[in-house]
């Protein structure tokens, strides 16, 4: 992570995202991870969002987080056009509480994989720390950060008193 290159991009289908995956944003930034948020929608943007993910891997991007709500193809069509790993966060909805995005990103034919993660603010935290662990792979200082930060967040729950 020598240069300021983004190594991940944080893709959202609507500004509406934002307040949820910019903690996405703030996980890779604690880890020190160079990334770029990025608003391209499947549906509105289908070419844009083609072009971006098709040049994501010449860039030097090594993760896609993908997040969008209701018929939430994004992290589909993200994969699609890239054999980099996409990880897919749905994004809570007002009529159906999310579940419409989660079976929209969950539910992939094989052949082309999104890793999906939880609902909400939890999939955006835990897309960034997997986009974390994948690159940690090669870049040992990023495995001892994780390993570190598990162990903060285990000292920090074995403090807690109750009254
Ligand atoms: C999706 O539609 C977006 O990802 C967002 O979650 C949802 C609603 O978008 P807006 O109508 O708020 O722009 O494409």
């Amino acid at each position: 992570m020598g240069d300021n290159a983004p190594l991940v991009a944080v893709m959202m289908g609507s500004k509406s995202d934002w307040e949820v995956m910019r903690q996405a944003g703030e996980v890779l930034s604690q880890f020190g991870v160079p990334h770029e948020s990025r608003v391209l929608s499947a549906h509105r943007t289908p070419s844009q969002t083609a072009e971006y993910v098709s040049s994501a891997e010449g860039k030097g991007i090594e993760v896609i987080i993908a997040a969008a709500g209701g018929a939430a193809h994004l992290a589909g069509v993200c994969a699609a056009h890239t054999v980099l790993p996409v990880l897919g966060v749905p994004m809570e909805s007002a009529s159906l509480k999310g579940m419409d995005s989660l079976l929209s990103t969950v539910q992939m034919p094989a052949g082309i994989p999104v890793g999906t993660l939880a609902i909400g603010a939890a999939g955006a935290k835990n897309a960034a720390l997997l986009a974390v662990a994948i690159l940690a792979g090669s870049r040992p200082e990023l495995r001892k950060k994780l390993h570190d930060y598990r162990a903060e967040m285990a000292a920090k729950i074995l403090k807690e008193t109750l009254s």
